[in-house]
């Protein structure tokens, strides 16, 4: 593992790029994941250092909301995401969690107030709920989201370079174009992560 890393030290970012994906097929080569097996096999993927990560930043009116989503190739298709998000709004006064919408949108220019995304991500020209981008919403708790989830809408490399948003409202699955999600108040660029393996972008 020392050897690999230092090696990656010096090489030319493509050389990176090939390097690291040459090391993640190794590491899973002998192995045969699917869907159905994803459960068995979360530890062992996501004991690897991610892939991608992201760092979402908040808006001008939730200048405290940050956090982070971590990206794992599956190999067999598809992507694991964790995220993990503080510092959004809520009400003392709300009986229950409150959900947030988050989707992947087109384009990954997270200058404020956010309004330079475009759609959210959508290269099967679907329907919203439908579109690749469109993902399970955010579990506030008292302004701390943690979730994990699968998805094989994409992957890993279609989606680097764009926007990661979270929005003030939960998702209603219906309206078009966006699910009527209300405000963009956090976003963060995907990023690919080309540092050694146990190295975690924090927050
Ligand atoms: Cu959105
Ligand atoms: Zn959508």
């Amino acid at each position: 593992m020392t050897t690999v890393s230092s090696a990656a030290q010096k090489a030319s970012e493509a050389d990176k790029r090939l390097l690291l994906s040459a090391l993640f097929r190794h590491h899973f080569a002998d192995h045969t994941y699917s869907i159905v097996t994803l459960s068995q096999n979360r530890t062992a993927i996501m004991k690897f250092y991610p892939s991608a990560y992201t760092k979402i930043t908040g808006n001008a009116d939730h200048p405290a909301l940050r956090g982070t989503a971590y990206f794992y190739p599956v190999p067999s298709g598809g992507v694991l995401i964790e995220t993990e998000i503080f510092n959004l709004p809520y009400k003392d006064a709300a009986p229950y969690s409150q959900f947030y919408a988050m989707h992947i949108h087109e384009t990954g220019d997270c200058s404020l107030p956010f309004d330079k995304t475009g759609p959210h991500y959508n290269p099967g020209g679907l329907p919203h709920p439908q579109h690749a981008g469109d993902l399970p919403p955010l579990l506030g708790n008292r302004g701390y989201a943690y979730g994990a989830f699968y998805t094989d809408r994409f992957e890993l490399p279609e989606i680097i370079g764009r926007a990661l948003i979270i929005h003030s409202a939960v998702d209603d699955f219906t309206t078009q174009p966006s699910g009527n999600a209300g405000d963009k108040i956090g976003c963060g660029v995907i990023t690919e992560n080309y540092e050694t393996p146990g190295w975690f972008p924090s927050v």
